[in-house]
């Protein structure tokens, strides 16, 4: 896999075997040929935002290498969240597997079902929690700020939690 933009992926899970979810999820992003996984953050367990009432979450983020544009991606994405038994009928339900494209390096994409930077990143500690693990010094392409800056501003231990091992 060539390409040196650094891509992040939003992993989500608030149903069902929560941790499975998320590590059989990185290992089908992992097997999914055009992409090499290159670094993933640590488990948070976290409240959830928005939508029903709902359980807590378990997220995670994950940085891969890609020879996939941002469209191939998203659909690789889908593809995997479908096998995980994810439905998309009820926007912010509850769900098995949720995968998310958060930076395609510094790539813009603003498109029907496509926005890169995921235009909520910015407001969600349980993204940038996860994504400052892996790359605080990471400039948003729109905002300027790093991400380390923007998670201190919505830092919220209460809400988001490091998964003990
Ligand atoms: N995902 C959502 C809506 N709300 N809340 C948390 N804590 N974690 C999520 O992944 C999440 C959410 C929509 O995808
Ligand atoms: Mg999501
Ligand atoms: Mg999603």
């Amino acid at each position: 896999v060539s390409g040196r933009r650094p891509v992040f992926i939003g992993l989500g899970s608030n149903l069902g075997d929560r941790r499975a979810e998320l590590e059989s999820g990185l290992a089908d992003l992992a097997g999914t040929p055009g992409v090499r996984l290159v670094a993933r953050s640590r488990l948070y367990e976290t409240e959830p935002e928005g939508g029903p009432p709902q359980g807590p979450y378990l997220n995670a983020v994950a940085e891969i290498e890609t020879e996939l544009g941002p469209r191939e991606l998203l659909a690789c994405l889908h593809a995997i969240e479908a096998r995980h038994g994810r439905r998309r009928d009820v926007r912010f339900s509850p769900r098995s597997l949720d995968l998310d494209l958060l930076l395609y390096g510094t790539e813009r994409v603003s498109e029907p079902g496509l926005v890169v930077p995921h235009p909520r990143l910015h407001e969600r500690g349980f993204v940038l929690e996860p994504l400052c693990e892996l790359a605080p010094d990471f400039p948003h392409p729109e905002l300027g700020e790093t991400l380390a800056q923007l998670a201190a501003r919505v830092r919220d231990p209460r809400r988001v939690r490091l998964l003990p091992e």
